[in-house]
């Protein structure tokens, strides 16, 4: 039994610590999104990639879910004396990660050999792959200032401008990772995390060949829904739903993945939109999804793995396990 999970950042993190504990390594996959890279400073820089990292290696800043706990801030505050560019946070350690993966790049190494160098440093024992290890970028475009990069969106301007769409730079000449696409196509189940939809899930999914995979195993295929009771557990996801004219609900999400997931998990607020969910054809499973109450987790991780394909499941359809 293989599980897929492809993953965003912190939700995905989360959730993948539920399924570190429940499946062996070995037979546990996390494709993860690029999207988010950034070169600054002249290093790369991948934060998605590393907030699973740390976040698996119990490292993660608690506070900040992202980054490194008991981080010091020095080179920072060296560059801000220079008036140089620090709107992008980077600790000393954090600071490490990068200058290693950008001279590992350098050296011709792919970034999945990179990142399975890094997860190995922090003993992580199951497979994390960047979805390519080509160039792709979420260009995010503002009312007030026209098409700008992801980070600069989500940290400069905190997330805080109104969007009018979400483009991803080099989707179309992006090829999967070696081994993306097999674990896919192989995987007795594949979980979409509840990271963001439209720029998080989305640029994995439009790497060449991710999305059809998807739809073709249907079956197999189960999201967690990021929206809860109509609003994201942490970053813009509804906001960005809506702006982008889509509705920012568990029914939105499950209407955004309807071609790539057979069911959605949807949080106990919402037991009520089970049913709107079932009419998409998507199999709704009502259950605790909020990681950071006690023992959710464990729960939500229990649920997920333990659904049969909506097509076998015996009490076919009613999903209100
Ligand atoms: N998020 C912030 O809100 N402010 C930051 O300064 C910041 C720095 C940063 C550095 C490394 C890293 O791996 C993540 C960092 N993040 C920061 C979070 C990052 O923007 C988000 O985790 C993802 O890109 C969205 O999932």
């Amino acid at each position: 039994m293989t599980v897929a999970v492809i993953c965003g950042g912190v939700g995905a993190a989360r959730l993948l610590r539920g399924m570190v504990g429940a499946v062996p390594n070995t037979e546990l996959i996390a494709i993860a999104n690029v999207g988010d890279d950034l070169e600054l400073h002249g290093l790369r820089i991948s934060p998605d990639l590393d907030t699973i990292v740390y976040t698996l290696a119990e490292a993660v800043s608690g506070e900040r879910g992202w980054g490194l706990e008991g981080e010091s801030w020095q080179a920072m505050e060296m560059l801000s004396h220079y008036g140089g560019a620090d709107w992008f946070s980077l600790g000393d350690r954090d600071l490490g990660t990068h200058l290693f993966r950008t001279q590992r790049l350098a050296d011709g190494a792919s970034l999945a050999t990179v990142t399975a160098e890094i997860a190995t440093a922090w003993g992580l024992q199951f497979r994390l792959l960047p979805v390519t290890n080509d160039r792709l970028r979420t260009m995010v475009t503002t009312v007030a200032e026209g098409e700008i990069s992801f980070q600069e969106y989500f940290v400069r301007r905190q997330h805080d401008v109104a969007v009018t769409s979400v483009r991803f730079d080099g989707a179309a000449a992006a090829r999967p990772a070696e081994g993306v696409l097999e674990a896919l196509g192989a995987a007795s189940q594949i979980v979409i995390a509840p990271s963001n939809p439209a720029v998080s899930i989305d640029p994995v999914l439009s790497v060449p060949g991710v999305r059809d995979v998807l739809a073709q195993r249907r079956d197999v295929v189960v999201g967690v829904s990021p929206i809860v009771g109509g609003k994201a557990l942490k970053g813009p996801a509804d906001r960005l739903m809506a702006e982008l004219g889509r509705e920012a609900s568990a029914v939105g999400v499950a209407r955004w993945y309807q071609d790539v997931i057979g069911t959605l998990v949807i949080d106990s607020v919402d037991a009520d939109l089970a049913d709107a969910v079932r009419q998409l054809g998507v199999r709704p499973v009502v259950t605790d999804t909020i990681m950071s109450k006690y023992g959710v987790t464990e729960s939500l991780t229990e649920t997920v793995l333990t659904l049969q394909s909506p097509t076998t499941d015996p009490k076919r359809g009613t999903g209100m396990d």
